[in-house]
């Protein structure tokens, strides 16, 4: 049996070696997707963004939880390089992690962070394609609401959770993060501390002033205490609200496209360059990057140059 028959049949062993695969890159992993892609399409896929130290580990780690009580499997994508899920936490945090790690039908990897965000972006949506096609029903991917990057992470997700934390200052931390706009559901987590009410007031006010958010969908503001588990099963509750929402407004087939067409795209981008790298010999692009720096060729037909050498194949 190959590899990709056999994690399709629930090796967990050829399921992390094709991940492996698929995140090194190149021609063994675009075998590797070309062969599964065709079992993937039936996961919830649902991306975890907020601040670091929100407690979006902990409750990614009891949202796992609860969905197994409804029988969900659930696969965990942590792009967050602090996640407990990675080795970056005290040891009290990964005692309360080690639970996960029992259940055959929860299965967590950690996406490396080190190269091009860009990269890793890229190799997240292929991760999510493997899990998929492994079968899981629920993927969760956490990610570190920070920036660009991250927001593209967000973006491959059916569902985004937005976790805030109460006390963090007078603006919600979203804001900055321009992650606002993405969120189908707001978490304030930690509600054990003061001021949670508070918080969730605010995000309530710029939400309604914002209007940046679907009129058919209005993100609904929950709250949590993570490290007891309260308030979790009404989040899942939304999680499998907000899905059903997405199937029955057609709203999920919007999204797909739009989401499947900004891949295509980047995916010739990516391959172009490739087929450049490897057809036009490195010192060419050097002198072609120096015509443009002496202001002997522009840009626009520079790049024309390129592509069309590549595609002459003359090198
Ligand atoms: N008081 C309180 N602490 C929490 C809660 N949720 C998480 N924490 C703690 O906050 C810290 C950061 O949690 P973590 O899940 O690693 O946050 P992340 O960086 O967003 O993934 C840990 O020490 C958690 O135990 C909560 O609801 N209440
Ligand atoms: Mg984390």
């Amino acid at each position: 049996m190959g590899l990709i028959d056999a994690m399709l049949a629930g090796d967990r062993r050829a399921l992390a070696r094709t991940i492996s695969i698929v995140e090194h890159g190149g021609t063994d992993a675009q075998l590797a997707l070309g062969k599964l892609y065709r079992y993937t399409g039936q996961a919830h896929v649902v991306g975890v963004t907020g601040p670091p130290g929100a407690g979006k580990s902990t409750l990614v780690n009891e949202l796992a939880l609860e969905l197994r009580r409804r029988s969900a499997t659930v696969a965990i994508i942590a792009v967050d390089p602090t996640s407990p899920f990675t080795g970056g936490a005290i040891l009290g945090d990964r005692i309360r992690m080690q639970p996960l790690g029992h259940d055959p039908h929860i299965f967590v990897r950690s996406m490396a962070t080190r190269g091009q965000l860009g990269g890793v972006a890229r190799a997240t949506s292929d991760v999510v394609n493997v899990l998929d096609a492994a079968s899981f029903s629920t993927i969760i991917i956490e990610t570190v609401g920070a920036g660009q990057a991250e927001v593209e992470i967000a973006r491959q997700a059916h569902t985004t959770v937005v976790v805030e934390v109460p006390g963090q200052g007078d603006d919600v931390q979203a804001i900055k993060a321009g992650i606002l706009e993405i969120a189908d559901i707001f978490v304030v987590n930690k509600a054990d501390r003061e001021e949670a009410g508070k918080t969730q007031r605010q995000l309530q006010t710029m939400l309604q002033l914002g209007h940046t958010h679907d009129p058919q969908w209005s993100p609904p503001i929950l709250s949590t205490v993570a490290t007891s588990g309260k308030g979790v099963p009404e989040v899942v509750d939304a999680l499998a609200r907000h899905r059903r929402w997405l199937s029955e407004s057609g709203k999920l087939d919007t999204r797909e496209r739009e989401r499947v067409r900004r891949e295509l795209f980047q995916l010739v981008e990516y391959l172009i360059s490739e087929q450049i790298d490897q057809r036009v010999p490195a010192a060419d692009q050097t002198a072609l990057l120096d015509r443009i720096r002496a202001h002997r060729i522009d840009p626009y037909s520079a790049a024309k140059e390129l592509i069309q050498r590549a595609l002459d194949g003359t090198s």
